[in-house]
């Protein structure tokens, strides 16, 4: 428990009592009472339940057979076979499903352990393992990220409250393969500013896909995406990026949504990777709960993400997680009238 004299939470080097202390009193009470609109009160750890159990049926990645859920050795080559793109189809496909499944789910009053619950039983449906369960650790089959909360949020006991936004991010472990993909989506009616967090994020990672081109360099897709944020006032967050997928959950390359010089990684036909923009409504920079997984913002104002796995092909990007409906096939500058 903080004192009014020792430093921030924040990290901004004040005292307690001259920083967040006010704020947080208030947030307290409001929570207490339950009469703040959920966009002023922070989120809080709750309750996490016992670890769910997979059938031994269903085959594990390597990690889930380790007692620390370390990864071992990934493979080195970014470009699939035509065997293992119909794999990665197929994974993708499924984890797309387990998503619709979720979201379908949401509405006031559910705790994100129920709506993990819900997701344990719909990878398991399908023969497949969710990715996350044990993976380096982490307790649960999803992650749910709620309002300030940026990514790798754990399901526990708290339930969804009209005017909240949750981020559900899916990921199964089919035939070999990761498929992963996430959204973000309000609980009930909510705010005119959330509303917009959650458009302008999907217009970033839009953005991205369309930046997806062989011969050009990774760091595309996230001059793209900071292109459409930062002017509106967004911030962009750095610390997570997105990340080559297969047979590993995590593989080169990765993907920064910020405009890195560094990424010179460049894009070739038959690579597989996330695009996953985390879009915050102010600073960019986060901080971690004591649970060691939770990214919150450092300024507590709302994050939103959207995440695809996308391939990609001899002239563009396939959005291998699309939606039912969801645009898929995208060929680079097509929409500028350039040829293929
Ligand atoms: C587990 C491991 C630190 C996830 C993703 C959960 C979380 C924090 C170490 C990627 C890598 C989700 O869904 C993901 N990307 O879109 N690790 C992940 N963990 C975890
Ligand atoms: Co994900």
């Amino acid at each position: 428990m903080l004192g009014p004299n020792d430093p921030c939470w924040c990290g901004s080097g004040r005292k307690y009592k001259r920083c967040h202390q006010p704020r947080d009193v208030v947030a307290d009470f409001g929570r207490e009472v339950g009469r703040l609109p959920s966009e002023l009160r922070p989120v809080r750890p709750g309750r996490v339940s016992p670890r769910r159990s997979v059938p031994p049926h269903i085959p594990r990645p390597d990690y889930a057979l380790r007692p620390d859920g370390r990864p071992g050795p990934r493979p080195k080559e970014t470009i699939k076979t035509p065997e293992q793109i119909a794999r990665m189809r197929a994974a993708c496909r499924a984890a797309r499903e387990v998503l619709e499944i979720c979201k379908a789910a949401v509405r006031p009053g559910i705790t994100t352990d129920e709506l993990d619950r819900i997701a344990h039983e719909a990878y398991i449906a399908r023969g497949g393992y969710p990715s996350t369960l044990g993976y380096c650790g982490f307790p649960k089959s999803i992650c749910t990220s709620v309002n300030e909360v940026i990514c790798h949020g754990i399901p526990d006991d708290r339930p969804l409250e009209e005017g909240d936004i949750v981020n559900i991010d899916v990921t199964i472990y089919l035939d070999g393969m990761h498929g992963d993909c996430s959204e973000t989506v309000p609980v009930g009616r909510i705010d005119e500013a959330s509303r917009r967090l959650i458009e302008v994020t999907r217009a970033c990672l839009l953005a991205g896909i369309r930046a997806v081109r062989p011969g050009r360099p990774i760091r595309d897709i996230g001059r793209a995406i900071c292109a459409i944020a930062e002017p509106q006032g967004y911030g962009v967050v750095r610390a997570f990026v997105g990340h080559g997928i297969g047979e590993s959950f995590h593989m080169d390359p990765q993907v920064p949504h910020y405009d890195d010089p560094s990424a010179t990684f460049i894009m070739r036909p038959g690579q597989t990777f996330t695009i996953e923009p985390m879009i915050n409504q102010g600073t960019w920079k986060h901080r971690s709960w004591d649970d060691g997984w939770t990214a919150v913002t450092a300024d507590l104002k709302r994050s939103a993400q959207h995440e695809h796995t996308v391939l990609v092909t001899e002239d563009g990007a396939e959005v291998l997680t699309a939606a039912p409906g969801e645009q898929a096939r995208f060929v680079a500058g097509a929409e500028l009238g350039e040829r293929a």
